[in-house]
């Protein structure tokens, strides 16, 4: 079949929305008929070229849609579900699956190549035949997509997938970070280093969590308006003087620092947002670190005796250490009884042929919380 769809062909250059022919599925796969998508910011990795992808490539990977059709043995999803499109696969069959631990599925070892499952490709461009790669087995970036059964959840149909969409990535990942990660109990304290679409999941979760304190801290004014819109009990604004935030992070907690940080920076990770989250926690505190940083950094901006004199830890969180399959339900229930608010995460909505316009508003990084492409 024909559809639309932006395609990458070169870091940096503008991304081309253009017709695309898209095999039927195969065994284990759907047709989606995408509806929305959010524009989350690891996508910008692969634009500027930092992160290398097989191209030409078609990105976006924080979908939902509709199933039209599936392939042979797909027993979990049928024509007509609504379902959200999750940036990792879970198959429910390794060992990672079996263990609580789905954002490690061994799929996700095949997500790099930039093909389906099977190592083929299922997108080629409709004037000449060029095979085109696939980005995290989702492609949301266009019309319909084919998905594996195993990055796919089925939700309600009445509850508008504009919105849910953020569930396939940067919702679940803040979210779970405050909530299943850090498990912040009532009264704890948090740091919360970046307040774009993934901070601001993070300051819910902690004030649903009950938190004490939620620090947040941002570049960008507009950010944390959002952030205290959302939950943050105090704001700071990062002038580029970690001292100076340290020392508004004491003044707050009174000399202790607070129980957890987390930096959810990504793209503009550097040392000097890692180390306002590391000497943003007390004794004993834990640091998670969320955003995905350039792949070309290999350093941390942290002394190893600090941290053990201080008795820290740094802890890694993907996906918001979510057991997806059953916490995306959850959130959708959630977000029905108006306990978590997406509709205010979304800053922009657009059309597909904006993309190019959304990805400058990413690097822009004052314009957006979450902008949403409505197909
Ligand atoms: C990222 C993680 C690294 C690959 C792209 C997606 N996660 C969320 O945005
Ligand atoms: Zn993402």
């Amino acid at each position: 079949m024909r559809m639309k769809a932006a395609v990458l062909y070169e870091p940096r250059k503008p991304l081309v929305v253009e017709e695309v022919e898209l095999d039927p599925p195969r065994a284990g796969e759907a047709l989606v008929k995408m509806v929305a998508t959010g524009v989350c910011h690891s996508d910008i990795h692969y634009y500027t070229g930092d992160q290398k992808r097989q191209l030409p490539v078609v990105l976006g990977h924080e979908g939902a849609g509709i199933v039209e059709k599936v392939g042979e043995g797909v027993t979990t999803v049928k024509p007509g579900d609504h379902v959200v499109l999750t940036f990792l696969p879970s198959c429910g069959k390794c060992h990672w699956c079996h263990t609580g631990q789905p954002n490690m599925c061994d799929l996700g070892a095949k997500l790099r190549a930039g093909f389906m499952i099977d190592g083929t490709t299922r997108m080629h461009r409709a004037k000449d035949g060029l095979d085109l790669h696939h980005f995290l087995f989702v492609s949301t970036y266009a019309q319909y997509s084919i998905v594996p059964e195993a990055s796919m959840v089925v939700v309600p149909d009445w509850l508008p997938l504009e919105r849910l969409c953020l569930f396939g990535c940067g919702f679940t990942t803040g979210f779970g970070a405050a909530t299943n990660a850090a498990h912040i109990r009532p009264g704890e304290t948090v740091t919360i280093v970046g307040c774009g679409g993934l901070g601001l999941a993070a300051v819910q979760g902690a004030k649903l969590s009950g938190a004490g304190k939620i620090i947040a801290v941002d570049v960008h004014e507009e950010k944390l308006t959002l952030a205290r819109k959302f939950g943050a009990t105090h704001t700071i604004v990062n002038r580029h003087n970690v001292d100076e935030v340290f020392k508004e992070i004491q003044e707050i907690t009174w000399g202790v620092g607070t129980d957890y940080s987390m930096e959810f920076v990504g793209f503009d990770q550097s040392d000097e947002t890692l180390d306002i989250a590391f000497r943003a926690i007390r004794k004993g505190g834990t640091m998670l670190m969320v955003g995905v940083g350039a792949l070309s950094k290999k350093t941390l901006p942290i002394s190893p005796a600090d941290l053990t004199h201080w008795r820290k830890r740094i802890h890694g969180v993907l996906f918001g250490d979510a057991q997806f399959r059953t916490d995306i339900p959850r959130y959708v229930d959630m977000y029905h009884k108006g306990q978590i608010n997406l509709d205010d995460m979304v800053t922009q909505e657009m059309r597909l042929e904006d993309i190019n316009t959304a990805f400058e508003n990413v690097l822009a990084g004052n314009k957006v919380a979450r902008q949403v492409i409505r197909f």
